[in-house]
C-alpha cells in the first residue's frame, strides 16, 4: 500500500480517499456490488416517502398510575412518564405493543426516578397535570403537551404524527422568536443549528468539509436556548431520523424518524447546564478517565516500524515536550486486519510496549470492525464459529469492501458478539497495549469511484435477541464497538480507568467512550471547525472530544500547526493526527519559531492540569460540557448565541484561538464581568469587544477576576501524577472556584475517594481573604501549596495564614507569592 500512497499522493490532495484506494480494490468491490445488486431486488422495501401525515387525533380515555399517565388516543395510544418534575418521558404508538420493543441503547441500564405525585386537574380541553413547580398541559381535542412553569416553556404543535404508511412517525415543536439551537452530535456547521435540516445517520463522507452534512456522530439530542429558559429534546431512537430545527417552517421544529412508534424525553431547565444534567441522568455519564488521557497525544497514519514509533518518543522526550500517549494506526495491522499485527515491522509487540512504558508512554492501536473474509484468519474463523457477522435477510453474511479486502462485519448489537470481540483483544492486551482506537465504525464500505456506503437498510440484526434491522440499528453500531473494546479492556484490568475513543456514536455513548471529530482537512477554516464540532459535543453530552489536530487531509504549515496545537491544548482531547500522504507534522516538524511555541502550549497544559481535570470531573458528575459555548457565561445575551470563534474552559477561563493566518491580534466579546489575561496579567472589563495581542507564542487566553486557579509545576508526563508543590493563582476580585481532586488512576472514586475543594475570594479594601472548604474523602499526597496573588491594586505587606502573620513575601512577575501548608482555612492577602 506504502508505494501506491505515494503515487496516489502526486494526483492531489483533494481527492478523498476512497477514490485513491479503489486501485487496490476496484474488482472485488464490482464483484460484490452485483451480490449487493441481487440481495436489494429481493429485500429492499419500496417505501413512498410522500405519503400522507395523519394525528394521533383526540385523547379517548386517561389512566393515572404513580408517574405515569396512559392514554387512548384517536389513532393508538400514549404513555407519559415523569423522571423528575423536568424530564417527562412520551410514547407514542399506533397499535398497541410490547414494551420492550421501547428496548433503548441511548439509556443507561438504571435509570431512576425521582418520587414526584402528579396532580391531575382538567376541563373540557385540557388535562393539567402538576408536578412540582411545573404545569404539563395535555390538549384533549388534538393530543399535544405543553410544559408551563409560570409561563409555557416548550410546547408542541399538532402533538405527534404518523405517516399514513405506517414508516414514519413525527413530532412538532414550537420555536421561539430568539431560540437558539445546539447539540445533535459532529456538525461541520456554525454553533447555532436553528433553520437547518440534520439528519440522524452516521456518515463518513472520506474527509468532511463545511457544510458537509451528515458526518461520523450524529446524536439525536438538542437543546433550544431562549430568552426565558430551555429545554431539551431527546428522541429515543437510533432509527433514521431527521431534524428539521427551523428549516421549513421558521418557528416549528420537526423531528421525524423511520418508524412506527417513538419513545421521546422532554428535559425543562432554566439553564443550558440544567438539561444537560438532566440528559445525562437519562443517559448516564463518563467514568472519569486516566490523569494521563488528558494529556497530550501524538499519533499519524502511520508510524510504520517498531522503531520510528520509539524514535518518535524519544524525540518528545528530549525535546522535553510534554506528551503521555502514541498511537497505532493501520499500518501495524498484517494487511490491515484487525487482531493480528504486522511482525517484519513490529517484530516484538510486547518489547516494544515495555520500553515505551519505562519512558512513561502509553500505546493505543486503533481498531476497524471489517473482519477479512479469509480462511484460516483468526477474525475469521472464530467469527465464522461464533456465528457473530451481520446477515441478509435469507441469513448469508454480509459482506463490503474496506481496508482488508472483503470483510464480513461484526453484529455489535448482540452481547456475545461483543464478548468475541473482546475476547480476540486479549492477545493485544496481553502485549500491554493502554487503550483502544475504534475507527470506520459508523459502518461504511468502499465504492468505486464514489463517496463510501452503507449497509442497506434491511441488514439484520440480533438486537439482545429482539430483533432489528440496519434501518434501526445502523447509528449505534460504532458505540456498541467502543462498547466491546471498553469490555475486552475492563475485562484485562479490572481496577484501572479505561481509554476508548471513537469515530461514530450515538446518545449515551459517553457512557463507554470519548471521540474525535474525523477526518478534517489541514486549513483555518477546519480549525474553526474543531472548536465547533468539540462545542457541539459538548452540548451534546459527549464533551470528551477533540479534533486531528493540525487537521488530518492535506499538509498543515508551521503557523496553522502552532495555532491548532495553540487552541487543542484546551480542548478536551489533544491529538496531533494525520493523513497517510500528509506531511510529518510532529511539534518539531517545522523548526523555530514554530516548536518553542508548541512546546509551551503542551507545557501549558500540563500545568493547568489540575483545573482541566475539574472540567472533565464537573462532566463526569454533572453532564456539564468541558469546553462551553460562549453564552453560557452570560445567559441573558441573545447577542451571544452563535458565537464560536472563542469558547469557555470549565467555570472560569475563556480561550481566543487565533484562526487566521499572519494575525497577531485578536478580536473577541469578552463576556460580562472582569478578566485577566493568563499570560500578561493585565485587567479587562468585560461585557465588550475587546482587541489584544496574540503573538505566534500564545494565543489569547483569559481567567474571571475572583477565580483560584490551581497549577501544576511543569511534567513531561501524567505518569507520577500531582507533583508535590501545588500552585494557587489567585485572581483579584470577589468569586468562587471549585476544583475536584482525587487519585487520577484506579476507581477508588467511585467508592467515594474524591473531594470538591471550593476556594472563595473576598476583596474589601486595601485586603483580600482566601477562604478554603472541602467537601469529600480524599486527602491528597501534596503537603504544600504556593499562594500567587495576581492584580493587587496596592503592594501586599502581609500575608495571614490562619492567623499567623508572614513578612517574608517573594514578588514576581507583578505577583506576591508565599508557599503554605495546603489544608489551610483562610488567608488574608494585606497591603
Ligand atoms: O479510511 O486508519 O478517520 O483517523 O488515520 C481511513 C486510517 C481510515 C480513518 C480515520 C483516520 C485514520 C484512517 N482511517
Amino acid at each position: 500500500m506504502g508505494d501506491d500512497s505515494k503515487q496516489m499522493n502526486d494526483e492531489g490532495q483533494e481527492q478523498s480517499f476512497v477514490v485513491r484506494t479503489v486501485g487496490d480494490f476496484e474488482q472485488q468491490i464490482l464483484d460484490n456490488d452485483a451480490v449487493m445488486r441481487e440481495k436489494d431486488a429481493l429485500f429492499a422495501k419500496d417505501i413512498n416517502h410522500d405519503a400522507s401525515w395523519a394525528v394521533f387525533g383526540r385523547v379517548m380515555n386517561w389512566k393515572h398510575a404513580n408517574q405515569k399517565v396512559m392514554l387512548t388516543l384517536e389513532n393508538g395510544e400514549a404513555e407519559l412518564v415523569w423522571f423528575s418534575a423536568e424530564i417527562l418521558r412520551v410514547r407514542v404508538n399506533s397499535t398497541v405493543v410490547e414494551q420492550n420493543l421501547y428496548f433503548s441503547y441511548f439509556l443507561q441500564e438504571q435509570v431512576e426516578l425521582d418520587a414526584v405525585s402528579l396532580d391531575i386537574r382538567h376541563d373540557e380541553a385540557t388535562l393539567f397535570i402538576h408536578v412540582g413547580e411545573y404545569v404539563y398541559h395535555i390538549g384533549r381535542e388534538a393530543f399535544t403537551i405543553q410544559c408551563w412553569r409560570g409561563e409555557v416553556l416548550c410546547w408542541q404543535v399538532n402533538g405527534f404524527d404518523i405517516r399514513e404508511d405506517k414508516h414514519a412517525v413525527g413530532t412538532r415543536l414550537h420555536l421561539h422568536d430568539d431560540e437558539a439551537c445546539y447539540g445533535t452530535g459532529e456538525r461541520a456547521f456554525g454553533l447555532n443549528l436553528r433553520g437547518r435540516v440534520l439528519p440522524m445517520w452516521n456518515t463518513d463522507p472520506g474527509g468532511y468539509k463545511r457544510g458537509d452534512d451528515p458526518i461520523n456522530t450524529c446524536i439525536s439530542f438538542y437543546t433550544g436556548v431562549y430568552d426565558d429558559g430551555c429545554y431539551g429534546v431527546l428522541w429515543d431512537t437510533p432509527v433514521r431520523s431527521l431534524f428539521d430545527l427551523g428549516a421549513n417552517d421558521s418557528d416549528v421544529a420537526h423531528l421525524t424518524g423511520e418508524t412506527d412508534k417513538i419513545s421521546c424525553y422532554f428535559f425543562a431547565g432554566e439553564r443550558v447546564e440544567d438539561v444537560l444534567t438532566r440528559y445525562s441522568q437519562i443517559t448516564g455519564s463518563m467514568a472519569m478517565p486516566p490523569l494521563w488521557a488528558l494529556g497530550y497525544h501524538q499519533s499519524r497514519y502511520s508510524y510504520m516500524t517498531a522503531d520510528e514509533v520509539l524514535s518518535v518518543a524519544q524525540t518528545l522526550r528530549d525535546k522535553e515536550i510534554p506528551c503521555d500517549v502514541i498511537y497505532l494506526d493501520i499500518h501495524y495491522l498484517e494487511k490491515n486486519k484487525v487482531f493480528t499485527w504486522n511482525t517484519e515491522n513490529f517484530p516484538d509487540l510486547a518489547v516494544l510496549i515495555e520500553k515505551l512504558h519505562a519512558m512513561n508512554m502509553k500505546i493505543v492501536p486503533i481498531l476497524d470492525p471489517g473482519i477479512a473474509v479469509e480462511a484460516g484468519y483468526v477474525g475469521h474463523d472464530t467469527g465464522i464459529e461464533a456465528g457473530v457477522f451481520l446477515t441478509y435477510p435469507d441469513g448469508e453474511n454480509v459482506a463490503g469492501v474496506v481496508w482488508p479486502g472483503l470483510c464480513y462485519f461484526p453484529d455489535f448489537t448482540d452481547s456475545s458478539t461483543r464478548e468475541w470481540w473482546a475476547q480476540q483483544l486479549v492477545s493485544l492486551l496481553d502485549c500491554g497495549v493502554d487503550g483502544f482506537w475504534n475507527d470506520m465504525n459508523e459502518p461504511l464500505i468502499f465504492q468505486v469511484d464514489a463517496p463510501p456506503a452503507d449497509l442497506p437498510d434491511y441488514v439484520q440484526h440480533a438486537k439482545e435477541g429482539l430483533g432489528g434491522t440496519h434501518l434501526e440499528l445502523h447509528n449505534v453500531y460504532g458505540t456498541l464497538m467502543a462498547q466491546a473494546s471498553l469490555k475486552g479492556l475492563e475485562r484485562h484490568r479490572p481496577d484501572k480507568r479505561q481509554f476508548t475513543f471513537t469515530r461514530a456514536s450515538s446518545a449515551g455513548a459517553q457512557r463507554v467512550a470519548s471521540s474525535w471529530t474525523g477526518d478534517n482537512h489541514s486549513t483555518w477554516d477546519d480549525l474553526h471547525m474543531a472548536i465547533t464540532t468539540t462545542l457541539q459535543m459538548g452540548m451534546s453530552g459527549l464533551a470528551f472530544t477533540g479534533s486531528d489536530v493540525g487537521g488530518f487531509m492535506g499538509d498543515t504549515t508551521g503557523e496553522l500547526l502552532t495555532r491548532w496545537m495553540q487552541a487543542g491544548a484546551y480542548m478536551p482531547f489533544f491529538r496531533n493526527h494525520c493523513a497517510v500522504d500528509a506531511i510529518n507534522q510532529e511539534p518539531w516538524s517545522f523548526g523555530e519559531p514554530y516548536e518553542s511555541a508548541i512546546r509551551d502550549a503542551i507545557t501549558e497544559r500540563y500545568r493547568l492540569m489540575p483545573y482541566l481535570y475539574t472540567a472533565f470531573a464537573q462532566h463526569a458528575y454533572y453532564g456539564t460540557p468541558i469546553i462551553r459555548p460562549v453564552f453560557m457565561a452570560e445567559p441573558d445575551n441573545p447577542a451571544l448565541r452563535d458565537i464560536d470563534d472563542c469558547f469557555l474552559l470549565g467555570d472560569v477561563m475563556l480561550i481566543a484561538p487565533v484562526l487566521k493566518h499572519g494575525e497577531r491580534r485578536r478580536t473577541l466579546y469578552l463576556p460580562d464581568g472582569d478578566w485577566y489575561d493568563f499570560h500578561t496579567h493585565i485587567r479587562y472589563h468585560g461585557g465588550t469587544v475587546v482587541c489584544v495581542d496574540a503573538p505566534l507564542n500564545h494565543i489569547p487566553v483569559f481567567v474571571k477576576s475572583g477565580a483560584v486557579l490551581p497549577l501544576w509545576a511543569t511534567q513531561q508526563h501524567m505518569a507520577d501524577g500531582a507533583p508535590e508543590t501545588t500552585v494557587l493563582r489567585i485572581y483579584t476580585d470577589s468569586g468562587e472556584t471549585v476544583i475536584y481532586e482525587d487519585t487520577g488512576e484506579g476507581l477508588a472514586y467511585q467508592d467515594g475517594a474524591y473531594r470538591w475543594v471550593r476556594y472563595q475570594t473576598d476583596e474589601v479594601t486595601d485586603a483580600l481573604t482566601l477562604r478554603r472548604t472541602e467537601d469529600g474523602d480524599y486527602t491528597p499526597a501534596y503537603k504544600f501549596v504556593e499562594l500567587q496573588l495576581v492584580g493587587s491594586r496596592s503592594q501586599i505587606q502581609r500575608i495571614e495564614v490562619d492567623g499567623v502573620s508572614h513578612f517574608d513575601l517573594t514578588y514576581r512577575d507583578g505577583m506576591t507569592i508565599l508557599r503554605v501548608d495546603a489544608d489551610f482555612d483562610v488567608v488574608g492577602f494585606y497591603a
